[in-house]
């Protein structure tokens, strides 16, 4: 059996870059015999500033969404990591003393995020990829589904696994395999194609809301940067054309085709032509979604209930888990 685990942070809203890289793919893992945990990981998003009274509703929102875009709660648990926190942070600790500082120097979502005042960020944001090698080796999991910028703090998950591993000489925790599927790894941001989709990027223009109108994405998709050129006529032509390579993409990983495809169907079209054909895919994909997340926020102790069966099931594997860490590190017990 397979144990999928990812999560999402609570910060902003979720883009089509969140859902392309990660969402879809969360979906169709649940069934086929897999163990499905999608966390809300709020004890990462305080990393950097938030709005403490906005925190609690942007989990639920975050949970909302997962669920109106098809994880479903009878299949897989949906749970915030805070509600486990007691659990995810002691673990944490144990693994930091593990964990050496010249690799989280090497983390590019450290720099990306700190940016020129690296010296005043916070611990937080230093150690988020021991937390989150935390809120992964807790569950043993075996998969972690994720686009592709966070292959690096994965590859530092293994790495502190194996230390553990090594130093105890227990093949204990299980080194989790990323999972970066389907054509959308990286999106782009819609205003510069060299740039990730990103939540927390300035312009709302360079990314699409999961909460977006039908109008909005449109507009957005129009507005879209591109280059004065036709679309080309194979998958090469898109070398060294950012914008069109991501548009290309969205439209690939939307309609389930492969890029090849797109592009065969495309090819030698302006822009013009292909952006309104992508505005209507998106929509017809998003808003579905979208208006089920109106629906169920509506109704939030629905979502509420959820979370806390969610978080019962978490805790009865990862108390375990960290019980028998704590055994094997020599604790004290009684
Ligand atoms: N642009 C993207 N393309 C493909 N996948 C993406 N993911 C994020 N952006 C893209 C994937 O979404 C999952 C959840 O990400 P997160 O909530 O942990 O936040 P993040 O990676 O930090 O996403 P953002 O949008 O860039 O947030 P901010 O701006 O707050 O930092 C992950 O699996 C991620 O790979």
């Amino acid at each position: 059996m397979k144990r999928i685990l990812s999560g999402m942070q609570p910060t902003y809203q979720l883009h089509l870059g969140n859902y392309l890289g990660a969402l879809q793919n969360w979906v169709n893992l649940q069934g086929t015999g897999n163990q499905c945990l999608y966390c809300v990981v709020d004890m990462h998003a305080i990393t950097m500033p938030y709005e403490r009274d906005g925190l609690s509703k942007a989990s639920r929102e975050i949970a909302a969404a997962y669920i109106a875009a098809g994880v479903d709660p009878a299949q897989s648990s949906i749970f915030v990591q805070s509600a486990v926190g007691d659990l995810h942070a002691e673990l944490m600790w144990y693994l930091a003393t593990m964990t050496q500082l010249g690799k989280l120097d090497r983390m590019t979502q450290f720099k990306d995020k700190a940016g020129k005042n690296a010296e005043k960020a916070g611990l937080g944001l230093y150690a988020y990829p021991v937390l989150m090698a935390a809120d992964i080796l807790i569950y043993q999991a075996t998969h972690v589904p994720v686009g592709e910028d966070q292959k690096q703090h994965l590859e530092l998950t293994r790495d502190v696994a194996s230390t553990f591993n090594h130093r105890y000489g227990r093949d204990f925790f299980t080194l989790p395999d990323p999972m970066i599927m389907g054509e959308a790894t990286r999106v782009m941001s819609l205003r510069d194609g060299t740039q990730k989709m990103s939540k927390s990027a300035e312009s709302d223009l360079s990314r699409i809301n999961l909460t977006d109108t039908p109008d909005m994405i449109a507009d957005k998709i129009k507005r879209a940067k591109t280059d004065p050129l036709a679309l080309p006529d194979t998958v090469d032509g898109l070398e060294g054309r950012p914008e069109a390579a991501n548009l290309i993409t969205i439209y690939a990983a939307l309609s389930g085709l492969t890029k090849a495809q797109v592009v065969a169907e495309f090819a030698g079209k302006p822009f013009s032509d292909f952006k309104p054909k992508l505005a209507e895919l998106t929509v017809a994909k998003i808003a579905p979604i979208t208006e089920k997340m109106r629906h169920l926020l509506a109704e939030p102790q629905e979502i509420d209930a959820i979370l806390v069966k969610g978080a019962e099931t978490a805790r009865s594997i990862a108390a375990p888990v960290v019980a028998e860490v704590k055994d094997i590190m020599g604790f004290w017990k009684v």
